[in-house]
């Protein structure tokens, strides 16, 4: 059974709430940290974890806090990316809901580290049910005297807001948020310089996801080289997984990194496989923006070891580099799926959500949903396959902010692997579209 550090007391009846989330060790990292440590000593301890972003880059957060600069008398802020909109993503959305406490008892470690006296969580507009949760739980740490001036006779003063986002995927990107936080529309900013050089009003900010603030309530409670000690390699510590797609059991589950792929999809303690007895075909090992791999790939071992879940762990090569495992959003694919469908319907998303500062991804994203869509509906020609790959190609690389390329891998991908799926579209397209539409017998 793997350790849990942040969804230990998940199923303790009352753990939203001040008294059961205190009853339960809560707010004593927070008490350390401030009583016993100064700021650089918390930042240090995070390093020491090798902590790094569970959003999706998967960048080290003791470094990005070491990065935040410090003028004299301007004000620094943490902000909080709580704009959970990966497709197929959903770990932060559940940790707010039942334990969000955890979260504002990480913000005010985090904050106190930073030195920043404001805070922000920014969290995605629809999730109406977890901004009240949320300001609930701010209201009661506040009357504890874990927010607000002198906290807990400290001397260190904050101040944390939820503030709901603009309601479009690219506001999670960290840029965007910050020029949505500040009332604007929410368009990526060229980088450098980067948020923490000038950021939120133009001063240093820190902006972090949810469950890297959380994860420093177990990293100040325990001690950095504690938390280091789980995990594989520069994969540390515990990853939240939103597991969906045909799996016989979808949720979130909390794994330690380095845990094997099969082991996740197939045993009891995790998926408990695939759904209605079918075959696995394909995964996307994190959120929608990540190469799409075919079973063969996710399931094999290299020279006698198993692929296993971690930052390096599912990138196309295995093992090698990479931050595929993304924001942990794992959609797994049984043998009746339709990749051609699937890799369109993700395109269609991104589409929808290119912000359209950028010719490379604004055109380019129609074009291949254009011409994937003419292909899910039989009308696709051979050379639509070389065309897609030739305008994914124009779109990595190219444009301000990782939307483009998180539009353009999962098509390169998907015909890389799958191309005879495409071709069968081709060839067979009125059978093709009678598949997928259930208009004739599967
Ligand atoms: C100071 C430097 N700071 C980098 C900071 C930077 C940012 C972090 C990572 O994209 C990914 C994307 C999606 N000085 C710095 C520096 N930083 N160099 O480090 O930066 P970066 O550019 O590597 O990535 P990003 O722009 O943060 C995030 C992928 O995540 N993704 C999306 C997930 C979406 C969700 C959601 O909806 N919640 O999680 C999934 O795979 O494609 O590659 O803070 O400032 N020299
Ligand atoms: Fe906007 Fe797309 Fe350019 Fe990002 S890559 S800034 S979403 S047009």
């Amino acid at each position: 059974m793997g350790r849990k550090l942040l969804l230990e007391h998940i199923n303790v009846p009352g753990i939203n709430t001040l008294e059961v989330y205190r009853q339960k060790g809560g707010y004593a990292a927070m008490e350390k940290a401030l009583k016993t440590l100064t700021p650089d000593e918390v930042v240090e301890e995070v390093k020491k974890s090798g902590l790094r972003g569970r959003g999706g880059a998967g960048f080290p957060t003791g470094m990005k806090w070491s990065f935040l600069a410090k003028p004299e008398g301007v004000p620094r802020y943490l902000v909080c990316n709580a704009d959970e909109s990966e497709p197929g993503t959903f770990k932060d959305r559940y940790l707010m809901t039942h334990i969000p406490h955890l979260l504002i008892e990480g913000m005010i470690i985090a904050s106190f580290a930073l030195g920043a006296k404001t805070s922000y969580i920014y969290v995605r507009g629809e999730m109406m049910a977890q901004i009240r949760i949320l300001e609930r739980a701010i209201a009661e740490a506040k009357n504890a005297g874990f927010l607000g001036k002198n906290i807990l006779g400290t001397g260190y003063d904050l101040e944390l807001y939820v503030q709901p986002g603009g309601g479009a995927y690219i506001c999670g990107e960290e840029t965007a948020l910050i020029e949505s936080l500040e009332g604007k529309r929410g368009n990526p900013r060229i980088k450098p310089p980067f948020p923490a050089i000038a950021g939120l009003y133009g001063c240093p900010t820190v902006v972090n996801n949810v469950e890297s603030i959380a994860a420093t309530v177990p990293i100040i409670r325990d001690g950095g080289d504690e938390y280091a000690k789980i995990g594989v390699g520069r994969s540390t510590g515990t990853k939240l997984i939103s597991a969906g797609g045909n799996l016989v059991k979808p949720g979130v589950y909390e794994i330690e990194l380095g845990v094997p792929v099969e082991e996740f999809i197939y045993s009891d303690e995790y998926c408990g496989g695939i759904a209605n007895g079918k075959r696995l075909k394909a995964v996307v090992a994190g959120g929608s923006s990540v190469p799409i791999l075919p079973a063969n790939l996710i399931l094999k071992t290299i020279e006698g070891n198993a692929r296993v879940m971690s930052y390096e762990g599912l990138s196309e090569g295995g093992f090698v580099s990479g931050t595929m495992m993304g924001s942990g959003g794992f959609i797994a694919f049984d043998e009746d799926q339709c990749i051609v469908r699937n890799t369109w319907n993700f395109t269609r998303f991104y589409h929808h959500e290119s912000c359209g500062q950028c010719s490379p991804c604004r055109e380019g994203t129609g074009w291949m949903e254009k011409v994937l869509h003419r292909l899910e509906m039989g009308h696709g020609k051979m050379s639509d396959m070389d065309l897609l790959v030739d305008v994914s190609k124009k779109i990595e690389g190219n444009t301000i902010c990782p939307l483009g390329d998180a539009a353009a891998w999962p098509v390169a991908s998907a015909i890389r692997h799958f191309r005879d799926e495409f071709e069968w579209h081709v060839t067979n397209g009125a059978e093709a579209v009678s598949r997928n539409y259930g208009l004739a017998h599967y």
